[in-house]
Protein backbone atom coordinates (compact mmCIF):
# COMPACT_ATOMS: atom_id res chain seq x y z
CA UNK A 1 0.00 0.00 0.00
CA UNK A 2 0.69 3.35 -0.25
CA UNK A 3 0.13 6.85 1.04
CA UNK A 4 -0.01 9.72 -1.74
CA UNK A 5 0.44 13.25 0.48
CA UNK A 6 -0.35 16.39 -1.97
CA UNK A 7 -0.43 19.72 -1.25
CA UNK A 8 -2.44 21.77 -3.59
CA UNK A 9 -3.97 25.06 -3.90
CA UNK A 10 -7.02 26.21 -1.31
CA UNK A 11 -8.95 26.93 -4.36
CA UNK A 12 -8.70 23.46 -5.81
CA UNK A 13 -9.11 21.42 -3.09
CA UNK A 14 -12.54 20.73 -3.67
CA UNK A 15 -12.63 19.54 -7.54
CA UNK A 16 -9.64 17.67 -7.01
CA UNK A 17 -11.01 15.61 -3.82
CA UNK A 18 -14.17 15.23 -5.41
CA UNK A 19 -12.68 14.26 -8.40
CA UNK A 20 -10.85 11.61 -6.33
CA UNK A 21 -13.42 10.62 -4.49
CA UNK A 22 -15.46 9.86 -7.49
CA UNK A 23 -13.28 7.01 -8.58
CA UNK A 24 -13.83 5.52 -5.13
CA UNK A 25 -10.12 7.09 -3.59
CA UNK A 26 -9.91 7.97 0.10
CA UNK A 27 -8.91 10.89 0.76
CA UNK A 28 -8.38 13.15 3.90
CA UNK A 29 -8.05 16.67 3.94
CA UNK A 30 -5.81 19.18 6.17
CA UNK A 31 -5.74 22.57 6.20
CA UNK A 32 -1.97 23.49 6.41
CA UNK A 33 0.25 26.40 5.63
CA UNK A 34 3.49 27.00 3.32
CA UNK A 35 6.64 28.26 5.33
CA UNK A 36 7.41 30.36 2.54
CA UNK A 37 4.27 32.55 1.42
CA UNK A 38 2.96 31.62 5.29
CA UNK A 39 -0.46 31.56 3.43
CA UNK A 40 -3.14 28.64 3.71
CA UNK A 41 -2.66 25.30 1.23
CA UNK A 42 -4.34 22.01 1.59
CA UNK A 43 -2.49 18.72 2.15
CA UNK A 44 -4.49 15.60 1.00
CA UNK A 45 -3.51 12.28 2.54
CA UNK A 46 -5.11 9.11 0.00
CA UNK A 47 -3.94 5.51 1.04
CA UNK A 48 -3.94 3.16 -1.89
CA UNK A 49 -2.85 0.17 -3.41
CA UNK A 50 0.05 0.34 -5.86
CA UNK A 51 -1.65 0.04 -8.83
CA UNK A 52 -3.79 2.46 -8.46
CA UNK A 53 -1.43 5.52 -7.38
CA UNK A 54 -0.43 6.71 -11.16
CA UNK A 55 -4.25 7.10 -11.64
CA UNK A 56 -4.50 8.94 -8.43
CA UNK A 57 -1.47 11.22 -9.68
CA UNK A 58 -3.21 12.14 -12.68
CA UNK A 59 -6.39 13.52 -11.46
CA UNK A 60 -4.70 15.27 -8.75
CA UNK A 61 -2.97 17.12 -11.83
CA UNK A 62 -5.60 17.19 -13.60
CA UNK A 63 -7.47 19.56 -11.03
CA UNK A 64 -4.65 21.49 -10.33
CA UNK A 65 -3.56 25.15 -11.63
CA UNK A 66 -0.16 26.94 -11.44
CA UNK A 67 -0.62 30.31 -9.95
CA UNK A 68 1.20 33.23 -9.84
CA UNK A 69 1.42 35.03 -6.20
CA UNK A 70 2.87 38.65 -5.39
CA UNK A 71 4.38 38.42 -2.03
CA UNK A 72 6.07 41.91 -0.77
CA UNK A 73 9.78 41.22 -0.25
CA UNK A 74 12.74 43.91 0.90
CA UNK A 75 15.57 44.57 0.45
CA UNK A 76 18.14 46.63 2.74
CA UNK A 77 21.13 48.77 0.40
CA UNK A 78 24.15 50.75 2.29
CA UNK A 79 23.84 51.95 5.50
CA UNK A 80 19.96 50.86 7.29
CA UNK A 81 18.05 52.22 4.10
CA UNK A 82 15.50 49.37 3.43
CA UNK A 83 12.97 49.47 0.48
CA UNK A 84 9.75 47.11 -0.19
CA UNK A 85 9.02 45.66 -3.10
CA UNK A 86 6.76 43.11 -5.26
CA UNK A 87 8.58 39.42 -5.76
CA UNK A 88 6.26 37.26 -7.68
CA UNK A 89 6.46 33.06 -7.58
CA UNK A 90 4.71 30.60 -8.93
CA UNK A 91 2.70 28.48 -7.33
CA UNK A 92 1.56 24.86 -7.21
CA UNK A 93 -0.24 22.92 -9.40
CA UNK A 94 0.63 19.92 -6.65
CA UNK A 95 3.19 19.16 -4.76
CA UNK A 96 3.12 15.81 -4.36
CA UNK A 97 4.98 12.42 -2.23
CA UNK A 98 4.27 9.11 -2.39
CA UNK A 99 5.38 6.73 0.22
CA UNK A 100 5.57 3.01 1.20
CA UNK A 101 2.75 1.81 4.02
CA UNK A 102 4.59 -0.13 6.10
CA UNK A 103 0.78 -1.44 8.07
CA UNK A 104 -2.29 -0.14 7.81
CA UNK A 105 -5.56 -0.80 9.99
CA UNK A 106 -8.76 0.05 10.77
CA UNK A 107 -10.05 -0.85 14.38
P1 LIG B 1 5.12 27.64 0.36
O1 LIG B 1 6.21 27.16 1.24
O2 LIG B 1 4.30 28.76 0.88
O3 LIG B 1 5.77 28.03 -1.03
C1 LIG B 1 5.03 28.67 -2.05
C2 LIG B 1 5.87 28.85 -3.31
O4 LIG B 1 6.95 29.72 -3.01
C3 LIG B 1 6.52 27.54 -3.80
O5 LIG B 1 5.61 26.88 -4.65
C4 LIG B 1 7.77 28.06 -4.51
O6 LIG B 1 7.46 28.49 -5.82
C5 LIG B 1 8.14 29.29 -3.68
N1 LIG B 1 9.15 28.99 -2.67
C6 LIG B 1 9.05 28.13 -1.62
N2 LIG B 1 10.14 28.16 -0.85
C7 LIG B 1 10.96 29.08 -1.41
C8 LIG B 1 12.25 29.57 -1.06
N3 LIG B 1 12.92 29.13 0.01
N4 LIG B 1 12.80 30.52 -1.88
C9 LIG B 1 12.13 30.98 -2.97
N5 LIG B 1 10.90 30.55 -3.33
C10 LIG B 1 10.32 29.62 -2.57
P2 LIG B 1 5.57 25.30 -4.68
O7 LIG B 1 6.95 24.74 -4.86
O8 LIG B 1 4.54 24.92 -5.71
O9 LIG B 1 5.08 24.82 -3.25
C11 LIG B 1 3.74 24.99 -2.81
C12 LIG B 1 3.62 24.55 -1.36
O10 LIG B 1 3.93 23.15 -1.28
C13 LIG B 1 4.62 25.22 -0.42
O11 LIG B 1 4.10 26.45 0.05
C14 LIG B 1 4.74 24.19 0.71
O12 LIG B 1 3.61 24.27 1.56
C15 LIG B 1 4.64 22.88 -0.06
N6 LIG B 1 5.95 22.32 -0.42
C16 LIG B 1 6.61 22.50 -1.56
N7 LIG B 1 7.77 21.78 -1.57
C17 LIG B 1 7.81 21.14 -0.39
C18 LIG B 1 8.74 20.24 0.20
N8 LIG B 1 9.89 19.86 -0.42
N9 LIG B 1 8.49 19.75 1.44
C19 LIG B 1 7.35 20.12 2.08
N10 LIG B 1 6.42 20.97 1.58
C20 LIG B 1 6.65 21.47 0.35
Amino acid sequence: MKLIIAIINKEDSQEVSQALTKEKYSVTKLATQGGFLMSGNITLMCGTQEDKVERALEIIKEHSKQRKEIVPSTATYGIGVTTSFPLEVTVGGATIFVVDVERFEKA
